[in-house]
């Protein structure tokens, strides 16, 4: 019989539910692994902060918020009949699309059942006793499950800067990654956008068109793609869906960041200049985030890099009529791509419009937020509305904010007070039967999440099946393991360019936070090879342990 049988109903120590498995996070990665846990027959209970599902898509719904992944791409693969039916009307899908589609997937997999909306996680301990985890939630119920599955986002903890005077300030106050569902009306108001990552650079162009006028406070430019976003037509969509079978196989298999594009077979230094201008140009025609594949090594070799740097730098200044703004929006602390490359629609060129004004605050910095302005060093901006795109704490934030506690009574927090440590991104050594989905550790924010999602819920699958069939009733990442894939990331990151930029990657928008590269950056398709030969070496560098059998007492 196998040890972990389908169990569902009254603990009646804990004095509530007993689960198979707890996942937390109802986005993309715990509706799928909601769906796989069932196919396993087992009992399963998501819990959702949000009262929606989507995570990451549920809260980031600013103007202009758009994957910057190519939506044919940017979808699951797991059933074909979902793939074919499921018509994206645009290159890059818009926020409120991505929305329909996570819910659409929930009633088509008859998801909504075992998903608790409004209901956040505060603490999950396990029982070393029992081998099971009781996990408490904001309502102040516990349930217990042998499995906690932790499918909370990478870039769901929005973070707040901490900017003096900002509760004092008289008008509306929007976080990018924190957007209210209702209607967010700018028109005839002067509002600031402060922060110009990918979400600031999203929202500026459209806040730009209604805003009477837009002050965009920036401390540091970032490279940014044209997406050349355009409608899908059903001949397009059609050609795509015919080529899935290879178009996924590659992503998953072939690639560094799961997308299907073509693979450069040199370096940029191969080519003369006028030949890499060319491959340039026809990339920034192209658009978006494929643009780092012109050439092999412009995350590896900083001459190459600054080839293609130059490049963007030269067509912004091309864009930009005023060439101190322009100037101003040419990033220049840190090579290319090192941090999130950013997809864009018209965001240089709004610098050309007549109503926004860029300011400088690296020069100039914030000093505080005064009731109705923004005060920098220099002069005050009076607004009425601040709109923050000041980022996330990413990939640990909304692990961080659950309180854990793994064995001897460790919290998680205090294992990773120096830096997230896991084996394989999937699990950290002391928290048994803890798993992790798109940890640090695995290539994750570096990939098409899609590709990386499906791929740690089927590697979580086939483990706790695996688990089941043999009667395991723990499984543990074992110290030496965990040490010797922490260093792994580390060394592979060093021997990139990406350490060298400030970049939430490193932990780096977060003060006091360890800088530590934290995704693995080998690359989806070596990682994944990496994670199956792991499972059938019978997961080696992982302990599995049976329940105890009790001791035979010898017949007199
Ligand atoms: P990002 O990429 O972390 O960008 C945050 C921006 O906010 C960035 O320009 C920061 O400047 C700026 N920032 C952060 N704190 C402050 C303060 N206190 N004062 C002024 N400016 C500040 O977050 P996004 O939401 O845009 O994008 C996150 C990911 O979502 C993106 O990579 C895509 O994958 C989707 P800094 O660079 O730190 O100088």
């Amino acid at each position: 019989m196998s040890a972990l049988q389908p169990i569902s109903g009254k603990d009646h120590a804990a004095g509530g539910e007993t689960y198979d498995v707890v996942v937390v996070g109802a986005g993309f990665a715990g509706m799928y692994m909601l769906h796989k846990l069932r196919g396993l027959g087992l009992t399963v209970r998501v819990y959702e902060q949000g009262d929606g599902v989507g995570g990451t898509w549920y809260w980031n719904r600013y103007p202009g918020a758009r994957c910057d992944v190519e939506s044919m791409q940017y979808s699951y693969s797991f059933s074909d009949e979902l793939q074919q039916e499921w018509d994206w009307s645009e290159r890059y899908a818009p926020q409120p699309e991505i929305l329909k589609y996570a819910n659409h997937v929930a009633d088509r997999f008859k998801l909504r059942p075992d998903i608790a909306l409004n209901t956040r996680i505060d603490q999950a301990t396990f029982d070393e006793t029992a081998n099971t985890w009781r996990v408490t939630t904001s309502d102040g119920n516990t349930v217990t499950a042998k499995y906690v599955v932790l499918a909370t986002g990478c870039l769901s903890n929005a973070r707040m800067p901490d900017i003096k005077g900002l509760s004092g300030f008289k008008g509306k106050v929007y976080h990018t990654g924190h957007w209210p569902h209702e209607p967010v009306e700018f028109t005839g108001l002067r509002v600031a956008v402060i922060g110009t990552g990918s979400s600031g650079i999203q929202s500026v162009p459209v806040i730009a068109e209604q805003a009477s006028h837009l002050t965009v406070f920036q401390r540091t430019a970032n490279f940014s793609i044209p997406a050349h976003n355009a409608p899908l037509s059903q001949e397009e969509r059609e050609a795509f869906r015919a080529k899935y079978p290879e178009v996924r196989r590659f992503a998953r298999e072939e690639t560094r960041n799961g997308i299907y594009t073509e693979m450069p077979d040199r370096g940029a230094l191969d080519d003369g200049d006028n030949e890499r201008r060319t491959r340039y140009e026809s990339r920034w025609a192209y658009g978006g985030l494929t643009f780092m594949a012109v050439y092999n090594d412009l995350a590896l070799n900083k001459a190459a890099n600054d080839t293609a740097s130059d490049f963007v730098r030269e067509k912004i200044a091309e864009i930009v009529k005023d060439p101190q703004t322009a100037k101003l929006l040419q990033p220049n602390n840190h090579p290319i791509g090192t941090k999130r490359i950013c997809v864009d629609t018209d965001y240089f060129a709004t610098f050309n419009r007549p109503n926004v004004t860029l300011v400088d605050i690296r020069s100039n910095p914030i000093e505080e937020i005064l009731p109705n302005a923004v005060r920098t060093a220099a002069r005050d901006y009076e607004v009425d509305a601040l709109v923050l795109a000041t980022g996330f704490d990413a990939m640990t934030g909304s692990v961080a904010k659950i309180d854990i506690r793994g064995r001897n009574g460790q919290t998680l927090n205090q294992k990773w007070a120096e830096g997230p440590k896991t084996y394989l991104g999937v699990m950290s050594a002391g928290f048994p039967n803890l798993f992790i989905i798109t940890g640090p550790g695995s290539p994750s924010v570096l990939s098409n999440m899609m590709v990386s999602i499906e791929q740690h819920v089927d590697w979580i699958t086939d483990c706790i099946a695996h688990m089941r069939d043999r009667g395991f009733e723990a499984m543990e990442a074992e110290k030496q393991a965990e040490e010797s894939w922490v260093a792994h990331v580390n060394e592979v990151a060093h021997t990139t360019l990406y350490p060298q930029a400030n970049s939430w990657y490193m932990g780096a928008n977060i003060p006091g936070k360890p800088q530590i590269f934290m995704p693995y950056i080998g690359g989806v398709g070596v990682y994944r090879q990496i994670c199956n030969n792991v499972a059938a070496k019978g997961y080696e560098g992982f302990v599995m342990t049976a329940v105890e059998q009790p001791q035979k007492i010898a017949a007199s």
